[in-house]
């Protein structure tokens, strides 16, 4: 969602904008660069959460040998939390912006449209650099956009809409939604205060109908999936919220993430008649200790209590957990998987925790040396050590996972999903619902190739954006921040 914000602030100041999402298009380096010069712009720029790193490195290194004069910028959660320590590995870019990216943007491109060479990002608040010399400057923080509804709905013609479906969500395609940024938690594996900040920053209610309502009008949108933190942070707001979606008259199915502790029988019940259609609650463990030292503040029975009451008002249920966080044991994890079992939720995740930058699980692994540090600039992209699961994810377990003497984080991950996902009710629960909805057969399909690994069968047709051929990004063939007014470039797509 980041870029398309990005990309709509920046048409709205009369920037062309375009975004390629080489994830849903299943691009490998290779290809994302041929589309990128097709397009030939004049700045290209790529959102990173930490496992995506190494793949835009890698495309920033193919970029730069057809077109060295090319400016490159990174930005996304992976900036925000680590600051200039990317530059110390990598020089295959050319700045990078942290906090959030639009009006950093917008005055970038209007400094360089006046032909500004290296003086073109001195002084702009939330940019990091090299200067002339070569030396990384952290220009100072953006202060958070203190009112979000000053900034305009995504326009969402950048994208095919049509492209994105969640298996979970009844109808056609879906959109994704922002209500709200920012989470006021501190819980020690999440980056998302760092990120977005500790202080929740809401749209109006009036501005969040008004863009579901947008979509639903002009792109036939019925599907909407809010990507906020704490979606139910504040009750009153989605009070309100939910009586303007029934009173606007809008037949919608939507989604949204939150805690545990944030929901009750009334606001449920009213949720699932503005259309609430499933519920991601961000479980983590099912052991007190353990949620004690990730500081979720939350209790078990409230597990058990809001899976029941969501169930209860026809809203399905989405659990996430994270296996391996520090001081997981095998008895913590049999606690685990009993909550899991238990809650009759409707899908499972299970997540192995890795320690982001940014996060205090992160000081803490490095800390008691059960994570190396930085490792994130210790990525690796061998398709041969990874799952399909990882690799879909782009997620590299073996470089940031915690690593915790005589627990098996994998073998629990295996376990775990495959008692979760083969217990009859599942199937039972499943089958009922493709029935009803016929086209989620084809998400089943996609499903199945995430959990296959977890079987032990080879998965042999995924295609992968990762392409083992360019780990170029230490040597960059291009100086960074060259003189980008004076600029000759060859744009020779024979080079990549
Ligand atoms: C929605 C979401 C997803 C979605 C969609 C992601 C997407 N690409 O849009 C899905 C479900 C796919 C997803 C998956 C994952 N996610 Co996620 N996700 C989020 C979530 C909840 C919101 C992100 C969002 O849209 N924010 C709203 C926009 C406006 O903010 P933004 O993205 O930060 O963008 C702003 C700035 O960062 C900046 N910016 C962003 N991109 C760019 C690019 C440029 C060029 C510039 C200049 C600026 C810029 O400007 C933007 C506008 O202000 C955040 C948590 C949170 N609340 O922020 C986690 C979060 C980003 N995810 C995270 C993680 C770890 C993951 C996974 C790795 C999880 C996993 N184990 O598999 C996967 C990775 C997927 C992959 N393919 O690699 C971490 C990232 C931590 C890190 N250091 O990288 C976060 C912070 C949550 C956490 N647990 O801490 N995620
Ligand atoms: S896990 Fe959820 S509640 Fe906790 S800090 Fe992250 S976004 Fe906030």
């Amino acid at each position: 969602m980041g870029v398309l914000y990005i990309a709509t602030v920046l048409q709205k100041n009369g920037i062309d904008a375009m975004v390629l999402d080489a994830d849903i298009e299943g691009l490998t380096v290779k290809e994302m660069v041929e589309s990128i010069l097709s397009a030939n712009p004049d700045l290209v720029g790529f959102s990173i959460m930490t496992p995506q790193l190494m793949s835009a490195l890698d495309t920033s290194a193919l970029l730069k040998k057809s077109r060295p004069y090319l400016p490159i910028v990174l930005g996304g959660a992976h900036i925000s939390s680590t600051l200039d320590d990317t530059f110390s590995f990598a020089d295959c870019f050319d700045f990078a912006v942290y906090g959030e990216g639009e009006m950093t943007m917008v005055e970038v491109i209007k400094r360089m449209k006046q032909g500004k060479t290296h003086e073109y990002l001195n002084g702009i608040q939330g940019v990091i650099y090299r200067d002339k010399d070569g030396t990384v400057r952290t220009n100072p923080p953006r202060p958070w956009i203190a009112d979000i509804d000053t900034l305009p709905p995504i326009n969402y013609k950048l994208i095919d809409i049509t492209r994105y479906r969640i298996p979970t969500m009844t109808g056609r395609y879906v959109v994704a939604m922002l209500s709200s940024r920012g989470c006021p938690f501190k819980c020690t594996f999440c980056d998302a205060p760092t990120t977005t900040g500790k202080k929740v920053r809401f749209h109006s209610i009036k501005r969040a109908v008004k863009d579901i309502k947008h979509n639903y009008d002009n792109f036939g949108v019925r599907n909407f999936t809010f990507r906020d933190s704490t979606f139910t942070v504040k009750r009153s707001w989605v009070v309100e919220f939910c009586e303007a979606v029934i009173k606007s008259g809008m037949k919608i199915s939507w989604r949204c993430g939150t805690r545990v502790n944030l929901v009750d029988e009334e606001l449920l019940k009213l949720m699932k008649r503005a259309g609430c259609h499933i519920i991601n609650f961000g479980v983590e463990s099912g052991h007190p200790q353990i949620l004690n030292k990730m500081k979720k503040e939350v209790e078990i029975d409230q597990i058990y209590r809001a899976h029941e009451l969501t169930r209860k008002y026809g809203i399905r249920t989405y659990a996430t957990f994270v296996i391996g966080s520090p001081g997981e044991t095998d008895e913590t994890m049999r606690a685990t998987l009993k909550v899991a079992l238990g809650i009759r939720t409707s899908l499972a995740m299970f997540f192995i925790a890795v320690a982001y930058p940014g996060t205090d699980m992160y000081e803490k692994a490095v800390e008691e040396g059960v994570v190396e540090p930085r490792w994130w600039a210790k990525q690796t992209w061998d398709p041969k050590l990874h799952s399909a699961f990882q690799k879909r994810w782009g997620w590299t377990a073996d470089a940031g996972a915690i690593k915790i003497p005589g627990f098996d984080a994998e073998a629990w991950q295996k376990c775990a999903t495959r008692a979760f996902y083969m217990r009859p009710r599942f199937v039972w629960d499943t089958l009922i619902f493709t029935l009803k909805n016929p086209y989620f057969l084809k998400h089943l399909i996609n499903l199945s190739t995430e959990l296959l690994p977890f079987y032990k069968i080879p998965l042999l047709f995924q295609k992968t954006n990762i392409n083992k051929e360019y780990h170029s990004h230490s040597k960059c063939p291009s100086a960074p921040t060259v003189d980008y007014y004076n600029r000759k470039d060859v744009d020779s797509k024979q080079k990549i």
